[in-house]
């Protein structure tokens, strides 16, 4: 099988709130890799490319204010199906019509305020790895675990 790699980020809120750890706890369970991560401050450059797709939206500009107004925590993950599935255990967009059980389902009420992003395709998730990390950021590795995951 074809294995992906998709940007989770801790947003600014969720860094705030002392998410960060049981934002990581969620991926981490479930059972894809780890690549990357780094706390970071982003530039309005990079937010902007970030989310260049809703340039010309009416909520961009608070989008930009939002992303860039304290630290994010940037994650690279990897694994088969890993895209589709983190965006499962993200839950919707807004917060109140996100389910139970998913991120923002349990731990936010706000679209503006939904505490973490993470890639809608497969070539979003390498386009946005590239964006936040360098190739030097990276580690290739094999978790002790891979061998119980995955027959
Ligand atoms: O991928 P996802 O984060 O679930 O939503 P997008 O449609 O890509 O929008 C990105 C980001 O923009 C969203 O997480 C919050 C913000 N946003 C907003 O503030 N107001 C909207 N009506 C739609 C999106
Ligand atoms: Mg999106």
């Amino acid at each position: 099988e074809q294995v992906d790699q998709t940007y989770i980020m801790v947003k600014p809120d969720g860094v705030q709130r002392g998410l960060v750890g049981e934002i990581i706890t969620r991926f981490e369970k479930k059972g894809f890799k780890l690549t990357g991560l780094k706390l970071f401050k982003c530039s309005k450059d990079l937010a902007e490319e970030h989310y260049k797709d809703l340039k010309g939206k009416s909520f961009f500009p608070k989008l930009i204010d939002y992303i860039t107004s304290g630290p994010v925590v940037c994650m690279a993950w990897e694994g088969v199906g890993v895209v589709a599935s983190a965006r499962k255990l993200i839950g919707s967009t807004d917060p109140l019509q996100a389910e139970p059980g998913t991120i923002r389902g349990d731990l936010a009420v706000q679209t503006g305020r939904n505490i973490v992003h993470g890639s809608d395709s497969p070539d979003n998730g390498k386009r946005e790895i590239g964006l936040w990390f360098n190739e030097a950021e990276l580690v290739h590795w094999t978790p002790a675990q891979a061998a119980w995951l995955r027959e």
